[in-house]
């Protein structure tokens, strides 16, 4: 195995609860929390059987006092999550119970481990590789049922499956690529070259799918931010508080109520939303809500999916105009509100300027709640047109990951370019060594202690 010490850590969240863990991995895990341990028949833990809770109590051997009851679980090398020797000693959820225990198995020997250091050691000892790893922290963190499903796919080895499955296709082209390189260029076969090619381009065309995938997936995990945006007065507060169905935002009849960003998490078919409320934009003197449209159209910019709010009960004004024209780019879902009022709003208006092709016009009446329940399905739909619930497939969920495809992508452009156009062989061959590099980043072939300890860091202490 590849460390020498024991690490130890408090395993379970800080506060109270039932149970609390401190955890200890490595050589002397059993022999450490053995020093500390009396069970009622004085049975050492170093003779008890692999994968057995073992009960008695934790004992400051320098006093010789009780410091809890406890269970201690054992689980010897290779048969667990580092595949190292792993002691937990589970004891009362209090902090100072924890702390305490914890202080003894340093004093008997163990050192305090790293943020995510149990982790490192399953990867660096071979139970999981790189992307599994991370999959672990994107679990812990998950915030929907979605992003959950992602991850433990991602766990059980979906990705690292797809990822080396590329790999071994890539490796064989490489190595038919190399073959060439002592070649006279005029004795490679057409029809040869032909495959060669379209092999390259097959798994090119899986790398822009799995690339895809990584929108979509960023929006359950992170969730998708969303600004609702408009003239002043036309419903966005009154918007926000009927999808939080709270009072959440200030709601006058004043124009300008609105000043500052009110940002809220609202979750759409498990689709979880960072919703922000914006003040009205137009041209005001006033320094404050002239600072509140700044924010709003900088929200613009930022946003995922803009609400873009109207108010159907009013001729459209200058300021609704210059709104269409800010949100033409972006993913726009147009809410013509106040429908409960007698509407004077032309709609063919609006059609003629939704461009974007997710675009969509959706009737609402704020204050009654019509119209919301099509208002979260457009928004569902216009980001993740695509995504089916419960969808099988590899997703590409983690950025480092999604960089990692993006430059294999490409590297294999570049070989496809070379390749086709005849360039010295030498050059597509480099090129797809170093897509194969750039895949093997992913689930850690090829890596740098630099890289894991910014992946690792990111981690909890005791996970
Ligand atoms: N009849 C009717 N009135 C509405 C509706 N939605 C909002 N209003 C009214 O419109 C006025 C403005 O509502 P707000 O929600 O404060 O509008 P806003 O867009 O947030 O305004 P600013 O914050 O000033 O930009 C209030 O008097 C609301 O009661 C609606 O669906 N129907
Ligand atoms: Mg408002």
């Amino acid at each position: 195995m590849f460390s020498e010490d024991t690490i130890a850590a408090i395993s379970t969240p800080l506060g109270e609860g039932g149970i609390g863990i401190v955890r200890l991995s490595g050589d002397n895990a059993l022999s450490i929390s053995d020093g500390i341990f009396l069970s009622p028949g004085k049975k050492s833990l170093l003779d008890s059987k692999n994968r057995r809770i073992i009960y008695g109590h934790i004992i400051d051997p320098a006093t010789g006092a009780q410091i809890d009851e406890v269970l201690v679980t054992v689980m010897r090398s290779p048969n667990s999550y580092t595949k190292e020797d792993i002691a937990e000693i589970n004891c009362h959820g209090g902090m100072i119970t924890l702390r305490k225990i914890l202080e003894l198995v340093i004093k008997q020997g163990a050192r305090l481990a790293e943020p995510g250091e149990f982790t490192r050691r399953a990867f660096l000892n071979g139970r999981i590789d790189l992307s599994q790893a991370e999959a672990v922290l994107d679990l812990i963190r998950s915030r929907t049922d979605e992003g959950r499903r992602i991850a433990v796919e991602q766990l059980q080895g979906s990705l690292s499956e797809k990822i080396c499955s590329l790999r071994d296709g890539l490796t064989g082209i490489c190595a038919h690529v190399e073959t060439y390189i002592d070649f006279p260029e005029d004795e490679i076969e057409t029809a040869s070259k032909k495959d060669l090619l379209e092999s390259m381009l097959g798994i090119h065309g899986e790398l822009v799918t799995l690339l895809k995938t990584y929108d979509e997936a960023r929006f359950f995990r992170e969730g998708l931010s969303t600004a609702i945006v408009g003239r002043p007065n036309v419903g966005k507060s009154s918007l926000l508080n009927a999808l939080l169905q709270k009072d959440r935002a200030i709601v006058t009849e004043i124009p300008g109520t609105t000043r500052d960003v009110i940002e809220e998490y609202l979750n759409i078919r498990g689709l979880p939303l960072r919703i922000m409320d914006t003040a009205g934009i137009r041209d005001v003197k006033d320094a404050a809500e002239k600072e509140g449209v700044k924010r709003s159209l900088r929200s613009i910019e930022n946003a995922d999916l803009v609400i873009a709010v109207f108010d159907g009960s009013e001729a459209l004004r200058e300021e609704d105009f210059q709104m269409i024209q800010r949100v033409k780019s972006k993913n726009t879902v147009f809410a013509l509100n106040k429908t409960d009022l007698p509407s004077v709003v032309d709609e063919n208006f609006f059609s003629s300027f939704i461009i974007h092709p997710s675009s969509l016009l959706i009737h609402i009446s704020a204050t009654r709640g019509d119209g919301l329940e099509e208002l979260k399905e457009a928004i569902f739909n216009s980001c993740l047109k695509d995504w089916k619930e419960g969808r099988e497939g590899i997703v590409v969920a983690n950025l480092r990951h999604k960089i990692a495809v993006e430059k294999a992508l490409e590297s294999m452009e570049r070989a496809i370019n070379a390749f086709d156009g005849n360039l010295p062989i030498e050059i597509t061959a480099l090129e797809l060594r170093d897509s194969l590099d750039k895949l093997g980043g992913i689930v850690g072939i090829v890596t740098t202690e630099e890289i894991l300890n910014k992946i690792f860091s990111e981690f909890c202490i005791g996970k």
